[in-house]
């Protein structure tokens, strides 16, 4: 397990948030405790987790939760700990009894939950491995949906099929709720699927992604059907360079405002500036939004070898039509390696 500088001598840290406990550990549990102190890691689950963590929990000693803060107490005095560091994510009655059941100071740490995420940011080969493994199941998906879309079916269906498609390919559930909109709706970016009907002429943007062993894919395509007019096809084609622009951008040490600049450049020089309103990226792992961000605010951000980000411009012309089209990227020391394989080029149904 990595080792935080929060532990030592006289400090300990307690994680408690699924997310971070999963990392740490390898183990998904809905509840339990993680206490890191400087002789050992301990987990404490209930019953539920019990056995399931002593086979598969890696580098802890897994202790049945029942009356969580004596067990916390006694181990903290054990080892003369004066202080916990928690993470700052948590309910304010959570640090409230942490606080007044526990025999040590409980500190809340911003540094220690940025420090997490930071680490949570790099990947492992293993972590590599399932992000990619999420990314071939949404692509199979894909493939077939283009034979579902037709006049006449809704969004909301191509939605459910490209969920269950996932699911059927292996998927342990949809890594977020699918995008999947179509004619003027697809200028909302983060549209609602619905039961509007394609027509031909549509644009249609799905926007979706797998979870394998808890870790999240994502990736966009926007398709016609019947045809595309020559401002569909301008608006697509400068997506499309946007795209390529900022992914010829990633590299570690890159600035990751430079990076989404590289997009947004491409983008106002067609003039479609004020249409391309979010953040050109974001990384990916656990969770589907995590650290970095590849936004004009992040200047002070700079890419690191071993990241996963997002690349996903767009363009949304509000009332008609909107275009956006997303990549995962493995941050590398030269350049980067797109983990998505399922072509660009403008596919017309
Ligand atoms: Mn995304």
């Amino acid at each position: 397990m990595v080792k935080l500088r929060y532990v030592s001598d006289s400090t300990a840290v307690l994680v408690f948030t699924p997310v971070n406990r999963r990392y740490l550990t390898g183990f998904p549990s809905s509840l339990g405790f993680l206490l890191l102190t400087k002789n050992e890691n301990i987990l404490f689950v209930d019953s539920r987790y019990f056995e399931a963590a002593q086979d598969k929990a890696k580098d802890v000693r897994v202790v049945l939760l029942n009356n969580i803060y004596e067990q916390i107490n006694d181990v903290l005095k054990k080892e003369n700990i004066k202080k916990l560091y928690i993470e700052t994510e948590n309910e304010i009655s959570l640090y409230n009894t942490l606080k007044s059941k526990l025999s040590v100071k409980v500190v809340p740490s911003e540094k220690l939950s940025n420090r997490l995420l930071d680490l949570r940011s790099v990947k492992t080969k293993q972590e590599l491995e399932n992000i990619i493994a999420a990314q071939r199941i949404a692509e199979k998906a894909f493939e077939d949906i283009l034979n579902f879309i037709k006049v006449g079916v809704t969004e909301k269906q191509i939605a459910a099929t490209l969920d269950y498609k996932m699911l059927c390919y292996g998927a342990e559930k949809t890594a977020f709720d699918t995008i999947a909109v179509s004619g003027a709706n697809s200028s909302l970016p983060h549209g609602v699927p619905t039961d509007r009907k394609i027509e031909k002429g549509d644009f249609i943007t799905m926007d979706f992604g797998a979870m394998f062993n808890g870790y999240c894919s994502d990736m966009t395509r926007t398709v016609c059907v019947g045809f595309a007019t020559d401002e569909m096809k301008n608006v697509y084609n400068t997506v499309l360079s946007a795209q390529k622009a900022s992914e010829g951008l990633v590299t570690a040490g890159a600035v990751c405002s430079e990076v989404d600049k590289g997009a947004r450049d491409v983008i106002a020089n067609a003039g479609y500036g004020e249409f391309f309103g979010h953040g050109t990226g974001h990384g990916i792992g656990l969770f589907i939004h995590e650290k970095p961000n590849i936004s004009p605010k992040s200047e002070n951000i700079k890419l690191r070898a071993g990241q996963i980000i997002s690349n996903e411009p767009g363009i949304y012309l509000p009332k008609k039509f909107g275009v956006r089209i997303e990549d995962m990227l493995f941050v590398k020391k030269n350049g980067c390696k797109n983990l998505t394989k399922t072509p660009k080029d403008l596919i017309i149904l």
